[in-house]
């Protein structure tokens, strides 16, 4: 079977040097290995909210709805209801996921919707040119906030866990670390939530993370276990690092129950 081209003519606009280049890259190379398994590009779909990552809609030869901001989940929510064999990938920001979207986050992990959610987590509203999400840092300073953000963040990784989302991970971006844990959302029914730090080169550049993070494989981490899940996704709060800052990544969670398809038959 030739391999179809994923690829679209539309020249990406994100900044030189961005690390949605390396998501782009490493979903291009999931997908051209499970069309080699046997899947059709019609199998697939891509749903996306609005900002910088969003672009990826653009760039990606795939059916899908390029949608509204913080509304990309409830997107898919209908598209499951459509036609439940669909496998979704939905691309958000952590504007879009965390700040304007959290309650259809909050729904689709209580769900279960067997589908694919990839945040890309630069801790900032990127296109609307940087302003604090629920996930920025303590003292952020910005326009809006002259006197530095005074809300902790979120931890996305520990709410997802607490609502027992069925697969909860969390990357670098990448292009290798997303790859394998795109191969490892794919053995898994149910909602995966795959969460990529991906520093804002512009307006929230902490390429840094990398120097304070970890592999839970490493340390034989069992995501299964749903305490010990806990645990390590408190080790990084989203906070300013300091010394002591261990950023985990690799799977946190995983729990097999039945999905919103199963449910709704
Ligand atoms: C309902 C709605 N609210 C606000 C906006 C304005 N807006 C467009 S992009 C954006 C920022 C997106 O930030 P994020 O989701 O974190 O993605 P990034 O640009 O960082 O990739 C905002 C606030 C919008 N388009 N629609």
């Amino acid at each position: 079977m030739t391999t179809p081209n994923l690829s679209t003519t539309i020249k990406p606009t994100w900044c030189p040097g961005c690390f949605n280049f390396q998501i782009l890259a490493a979903f291009k190379n999931h997908l051209e290995k499970e069309i080699k398994k046997g899947k059709k590009k019609e199998d697939f779909a891509i749903v996306t909210g609005i900002g910088c990552h969003a672009k990826i809609f653009d760039y990606v030869n795939l059916n899908g709805i390029n949608s509204l901001h913080g509304r990309a989940l409830p997107t898919c929510l209908g598209m499951k209801v459509g036609n439940p064999k669909l496998n979704i990938f939905c691309f958000a920001g952590d504007g879009d996921a965390y700040s304007e979207g959290i309650e259809h986050l909050v729904h689709a992990a209580r769900y279960n919707i067997d589908m694919t959610f990839i945040v890309h987590n630069n801790q900032i509203f990127a296109l609307t040119v940087g302003q604090p999400t629920a996930v920025t840092e303590l003292g952020f300073i910005d326009k809006t906030n002259p006197k530095g953000v005074k809300n902790p963040p979120l931890n996305p990784i520990e709410l997802m866990i607490s609502l027992r989302a069925s697969f909860v991970a969390r990357v670098f971006a990448d292009a290798k670390q997303i790859e394998e844990v795109l191969k490892e959302a794919s053995k898994h029914k149910g909602f995966k939530f795959i969460e990529i730090l991906q520093p804002c080169l512009i307006f929230h550049p902490d390429i840094n993370y990398k120097n304070f993070a970890y592999q839970l494989k490493d340390k034989k981490h069992n995501p299964k276990d749903l305490n010990s899940a806990t645990k390590r996704a408190r080790e990084f709060d989203y906070d300013k690092l300091t010394k002591k800052t261990k950023i985990p990544l690799g799977v946190f969670y995983i729990e097999k129950k039945p999905t919103f398809e199963e449910k709704i038959k």
